[in-house]
């Protein structure tokens, strides 16, 4: 069944078509840099965002029906399933990524639900062996029911830590059952409102407890694939503990989780954090955490979570820059996790968003490879610190200097000369390639 007949398989048809159902500058198929353009992007749909939601605000109800055309729950995400295939065929999506509740609504009790995942998984399964599209990771949703109001595994209640755990290890069951690269947490509601009812040092240790066990079951049951963390400052908690690249990495290292969590960076979270998406995606794979993307773009006007599909091709340039730096992909990718504003509410303005989110990525891509080969920035960057390759700047770096011999040094200078940082050059070299012949 054709759940959308007026979408075509879309095509690449190159910068100068006006088409708004084909890629202007995503060709799966191109080669560059020694590999297909799908398998530098590996690009994903989310399942909720695109297949789920419906658009509903805080002020009014969803714009667009996402039942395709079932009434009962499970008939409902069968066809959620069909459609979710026949998208993301027509998008050349090679990957998804999905909650437990995305595929499977809630049931009155555990088990239930749990059948209910294992028939929509069957599926799944039967699509992605007609189709070769598999997870790119899977993950749990421990925020959207009432009993994790008070966060999942930083609950105050041992009782939802309980059914935090169960759910977590359904959901790891099915990612591997499905093949998935990835097992995502995002923090959800692991947070505080307010510190005065809060015990965050057990709250800390309990996450810690819950990713430990996660970790060893989905190690004993054969996951071969990464944890990520994926970083937020705020929403829906007024704190959430993942809140930036930079603590959950010192949280990983704490409780000894390096080995198997990297970091899922989400675009509009990093700008939220109060960084830019590039700080985030360099913090990670510097720290030697890169593993992916969450990508969209926030406004900058708004302080929430806007989640828009992105078009800004000076971030997708950076982002793909740092990509590029981190040697690719390995298990990750990009997934969108992005939605169409509410009044877009057609099916076909959710193909178009994919597609123009899909060709701001690949522009991005081809600006970052541009970059790389263009040398400019790279260069600078070698030269400003050059001073650390010989001399007093090796004898620092090699850790031979003691604040007796740098003070020794110093008191024998008169000044030492100053080096511009060149902002101003560095950012016209970046409009130079992107715009430049
Ligand atoms: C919420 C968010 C989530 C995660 C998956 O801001 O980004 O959708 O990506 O739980
Ligand atoms: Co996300």
């Amino acid at each position: 069944m054709a759940y959308f007949p007026a979408i075509p398989q879309i095509a690449y048809e190159g910068a100068k078509s006006k088409s708004s159902l084909a890629f202007h500058f995503y060709d799966p198929d191109e080669v560059i840099l020694g590999k297909p353009m799908r398998d530098h992007l590996r690009f994903a749909m989310s399942y909720w965002h695109t297949m789920c939601a419906e658009g509903a605000d805080m002020f009014g109800v969803g714009t667009l029906r996402k039942n395709y055309g079932q009434s009962d729950p499970v008939a409902s995400a069968l066809a959620k399933a069909d459609a979710a295939f026949e998208l993301m065929q027509k998008l050349r999506l090679d990957f998804y990524c999905f909650h437990d509740r995305d595929i499977a609504p809630e049931a009155e009790t555990l088990a239930e639900t749990n059948a209910r995942l294992d028939t929509v998984a069957d599926r799944l399964e039967e699509l992605q062996q007609a189709t070769g599209i598999r997870p790119l990771w899977g993950t749990a949703n421990l925020f959207g029911h009432p009993r994790y109001q008070n966060g999942a595994a930083s609950s105050c209640s041992p009782e939802v830590f309980a059914f935090a755990a169960a759910q977590v290890k359904k959901a790891i069951e099915l990612t591997v059952r499905l093949g998935g690269g990835g097992y995502v947490f995002w923090g959800g509601r692991e947070g505080y409102e307010t510190l005065l009812n809060t015990n965050y040092a057990l709250e800390q240790e309990n996450i810690a407890r819950l990713f430990t066990l996660a970790r060893d079951y989905a190690r004993s049951i054969g996951f071969t694939g990464s944890f990520y963390i994926e970083p937020k400052p705020r929403e829906p908690m007024k704190h959430q503990y993942d809140y930036d690249a930079a603590t959950a990495i010192g949280f990983l290292r704490k409780y000894g989780l390096e080995g198997d969590f990297k970091l899922n960076i989400e675009a509009n979270h990093a700008t939220l954090a109060g960084h830019t998406f590039q700080h985030e995606l360099r913090i990670a794979r510097e720290e030697g955490f890169f593993g992916s993307i969450d990508a969209n773009i926030g406004d900058p006007l708004l302080g929430w979570d806007t989640d828009q599909f992105p078009t800004n091709v000076y971030d997708s340039a950076l982002a793909m820059w740092e990509v590029l730096e981190a040697g690719g992909f390995t298990l990750g990718g990009l997934n969108f996790d992005a939605k169409t504003r509410r009044p877009s509410n057609r099916f076909e303005d959710l193909f178009q968003a994919y597609i123009a989110g899909m060709d701001s990525f690949a522009l991005g891509l081809r600006v970052a490879v541009k970059l790389r080969a263009d040398g400019r920035l790279g260069e600078f960057v070698q030269q400003r610190y050059a001073g650390y390759q010989t001399g007093l700047g090796a004898q620092i770096t090699g850790g031979k200097a003691t604040l007796q011999s740098l003070e020794a040094w110093a008191l024998a200078q008169g000044e030492v000369a100053t080096t511009s940082g060149r902002q101003e050059y560095l950012e016209a070299v970046l409009n130079d390639v992107m715009f430049g012949g």
